[in-house]
Order: C-alpha cells, then sequence, then structure tokens
C-alpha cells in the first residue's frame, strides 16, 4: 500500500520480436506519444517506465524491457526475461518473415520465464498496419492464438498510433489476471472487443495508399 490506501504494482514487461518490426516506435508512442519515420536499432536492451493510474486505488508501475531482435542478442534473452510477468511479441504485418519468427519469440519466452509455474501472459502485436490495405483475418489470427498460446492479438500501428494503449489495457489485465493485483480484472477496465479470451483488434484507420496485404 502507498499514499492514501493506493495500492502499487510494479510489472515487467518484455516487448520482442524480429528486428525492425517496430518494438521501440510502439514503447515510444506509449510512453512519450512520439513517433519518428528513421530507423536505429536497439542495441541490447532499453528501458522504458510508464505508470498507468488503473483506478483509484490502484497504480501499476509499467516496465517495458525493449529487447532488440538482431540475432546477435538472442544468448541474453535468459538473463533479460528474468522475473517478467507479461510480454508483447511483435511482427511486421508487411513482413512474412517476421510472423514466422512469431512462434520462436513465443517459445523462448515459455521455455525461459514462467509466473506461478504457468507461462506468462504474452499478447501479440500486428504492427504498421496503416501500411496494409486488408488487415489480418480476424478468424485465423484467433485460431492461431489459441494455439501458441497467446492471450490476445492487435493489429496496431505505432505511426498513427492505432491500439496501442489498447493493447497494454489487456496485457495489463491478463497480468492482474494471473497475479490477483490491480483489484481483479472485473475492475479493470475491458477491451471494447473480446471474443473468449482474444480481443480482436479494429479501428483500422482508412487509407489510399496502402500497398499490400497483411503477412499472416
Ligand atoms: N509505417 C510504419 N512504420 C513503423 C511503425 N512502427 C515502426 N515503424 C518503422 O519501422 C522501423 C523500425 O522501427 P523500430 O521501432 O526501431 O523497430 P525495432 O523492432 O525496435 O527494431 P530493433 O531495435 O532493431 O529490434 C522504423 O523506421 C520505424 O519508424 C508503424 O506502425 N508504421
Ligand atoms: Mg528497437
Amino acid at each position: 500500500m502507498g499514499e492514501e490506501g493506493v495500492s502499487e504494482y510494479l510489472y515487467k514487461v518484455l516487448v520482442v520480436g524480429d528486428m525492425g518490426t517496430g518494438k521501440t516506435a510502439i514503447i515510444r508512442r506509449y510512453v512519450n506519444n512520439m513517433y519518428s519515420d528513421s530507423y536505429k536499432s536497439t542495441i541490447g536492451v532499453d528501458f522504458a517506465l510508464k505508470e498507468i493510474n488503473w483506478d483509484s486505488k490502484t497504480l501499476v508501475r509499467l516496465q517495458l524491457w525493449d529487447i532488440a531482435g538482431q540475432e546477435r542478442y538472442g544468448n541474453m534473452t535468459r538473463v533479460y526475461y528474468k522475473e517478467a510477468v507479461g510480454a508483447f511479441v511483435v511482427f511486421d504485418i508487411t513482413r512474412n518473415s517476421s510472423f514466422e519468427a512469431v512462434k520462436k519469440w513465443k517459445q523462448d519466452i515459455d521455455s525461459k520465464v514462467t509466473l506461478h509455474d504457468q507461462p506468462i501472459p504474452v499478447v501479440l502485436l500486428a504492427n504498421k498496419c496503416d501500411l496494409v490495405k486488408n488487415p489480418c483475418n480476424e478468424e485465423v489470427m484467433n485460431e492461431y492464438c489459441r494455439e501458441h498460446g497467446f492471450a490476445a492479438w492487435f493489429t496496431t500501428s505505432a505511426k498513427e498510433n492505432v491500439n496501442v494503449d489498447e493493447a497494454v489495457t489487456a496485457l495489463v489485465s491478463a497480468i492482474s489476471k494471473r497475479t490477483g493485483g490491480t483489484g481483479g480484472a472485473a475492475a479493470a477496465p475491458a477491451p471494447s472487443q473480446q471474443q473468449e479470451n482474444i480481443k480482436v483488434a479494429g479501428g483500422q484507420p482508412a487509407a489510399d495508399n496502402k500497398s499490400s496485404d497483411c503477412s499472416c
């Protein structure tokens, strides 16, 4: 308990996925509401902290671990993953190889970190949705998430600020359910669309210059 009966929670959350998929951009959008088109690859790991006033009695401190996608840092993940309670796996909706790598990232997390002897909640992000004409097929993605044990998935755009807050809310909700924190999920703001345990992404921005279909 902190001041005036406010409960405080610290959640360590991993952000992983292939290089260039937009992990740093998503974090920057979420934490600072900023975006840049220039690409500077993350070296090793970066950190960002965001405080969420979840409700009048609950403060969540989200510690985001922005993990480099470059293979050469892969052998460090066991150290980085330690004591994480949730994760995002990010792929680039226009790059199929980054979607194929999602399974590998999920297995890497599941094999190296657990919460109460179970896999930690992981939310899948199909990023750069501003670049595609046809977004992910909902049925296919719901099935994919069920099969691979993702708590939820969202199409996101760090560039156009699509579904970034919603994805974080979904992950924090899932973590809270598992840890018993934030007064239980019933008290938490829920994402708008929900199908079983899978939150389906909505709110695609309309754009004329989209070039391709999604890669999944
Ligand atoms: N169009 C578009 N571009 C994006 C989006 N998110 C990120 N990018 C661009 O994609 C490139 C890579 O983004 P980063 O956030 O640096 O990628 P990363 O996953 O952190 O890459 P590593 O640190 O190398 O693992 C940058 O040029 C970003 O501007 C998005 O939502 N839409
Ligand atoms: Mg990065």
